[in-house]
């Protein structure tokens, strides 16, 4: 039976609820909270928190106000022709998220950078080689989106001395020592200077296979690649071929077409991938629950919700 306060749900099949629930009880004590599949009467919800969300759920939430995403990425969730158009969207923008992008960012350039595959391959062949990598200033990495995450990775990378670019959709305010390019006509001067190329986009028809033969034929002999974005921005065919060639020297993969990535895939056992499973960086009930009760407390005091995502622009 629904009271007088407002009831958000918690619809996220593949994630814990336990690690959220007290965070949502602790910030949000005016809240009913529910846990799909015990959600009483939907017709009654107002909010709802999901990801990967339960078909046939949202037809029933005839009284929905807000979804908010669990995930900073939104393209399932729009390509789900259950969500209701009007109702407005919030992608996930949480500190903690960006914070453990750029830790994971930054270990896998700094392992690049240092040439530790090369390292790792001469114990293998007990070589004792002094090698000497390139001061980090000699180091060209590229970020292909410069939003919430890639601002940040780049800015991290940008401190330690690494000659960072960054691309974006439109023209962004930037901090001293990122050079940025803007638009598709400046993709191929993009790669053409990136040794190390960072993939932060969000899935979209203009980002799909954004990494692909092209790009890699235009970066720098030897160059690696590290995809955090989303597995539709890669070519798998065009890397693996790449890696073939030498062209790419090695990759970073942690997100894939197909999640989990399936056991009889190439990339599991490529001596020059490495596979993560999908942790550059994860949504943190502590610092993701505050943002969520920002938005609630807005949209009960009617003022305009914060990250909203444009459906027109797919992000
Ligand atoms: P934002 O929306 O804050 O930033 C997106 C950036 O991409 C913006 O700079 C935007 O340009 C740029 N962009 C979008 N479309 C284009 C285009 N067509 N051409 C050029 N630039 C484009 O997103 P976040 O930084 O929060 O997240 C980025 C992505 O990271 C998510 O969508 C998700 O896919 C992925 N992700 C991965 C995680 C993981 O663990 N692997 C965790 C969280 C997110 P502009 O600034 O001009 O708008
Ligand atoms: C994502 C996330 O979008 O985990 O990948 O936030």
């Amino acid at each position: 039976m629904r009271g007088d306060r407002p009831i958000l749900l918690f619809a996220c099949p593949t994630v814990p609820s336990d690690i959220w629930v007290p965070e949502f009880a602790r910030l949000l004590p005016e809240i009913e909270i529910r846990l799909w599949p015990e959600i009483g009467d939907a017709a009654e919800v107002d909010y709802a928190f999901v990801w990967h969300p339960p078909a046939g759920l949202f037809p029933r939430l005839t009284r929905l106000r807000v979804i908010f995403s669990l995930g900073a990425g939104v393209e399932s969730l729009l390509a789900n022709p259950e969500i209701p158009r009007d109702t407005p969207l919030i992608r996930m923008v949480d500190p903690s998220l960006g914070a453990g992008m750029a830790e994971f960012v930054l270990m896998q350039v700094l392992h690049y950078h240092r040439e530790m595959p090369q390292v790792a391959a001469n114990q293998r062949a007990r070589l004792w080689e002094a090698r000497r990598p390139p001061v980090a200033q000699d180091r060209k990495v590229g970020i292909l989106g410069y939003g919430q995450l890639g601002a940040h990775c780049a800015e991290v990378l940008a401190r330690l001395g690494f000659d960072v670019a960054v691309w974006s959709r439109t023209p962004r305010p930037m901090v001293a020592g990122l050079t940025g390019f803007v638009g598709p006509e400046a993709l191929p001067r993009f790669f053409a200077r990136t040794e190390i190329v960072v993939c932060l986009l969000p899935l979209t028809p203009e980002t799909a296979g954004i990494l692909n033969a092209e790009a890699f034929a235009a970066m720098p002999r030897g160059g690696y690649v590290i995809n955090v974005g989303r597995g539709g921005h890669l070519v798998e065919a065009d890397l693996l071929a790449a890696l073939d060639l030498g062209q790419i020297a090695g990759a970073t993969l942690d997100v894939f077409a197909v999640e989990p990535l399936p056991a009889g895939h190439p990339f599991w056992a490529h001596d020059r991938i490495t596979v993560v499973p999908h942790i550059a960086a994860l949504t943190q009930p502590r610092t993701a629950v505050p943002a969520i009760a920002e938005n609630i407390r807005r949209d009960r005091a009617g003022l305009p919700l914060l990250h909203e995502v444009d459906r027109a622009r797919g992000y």
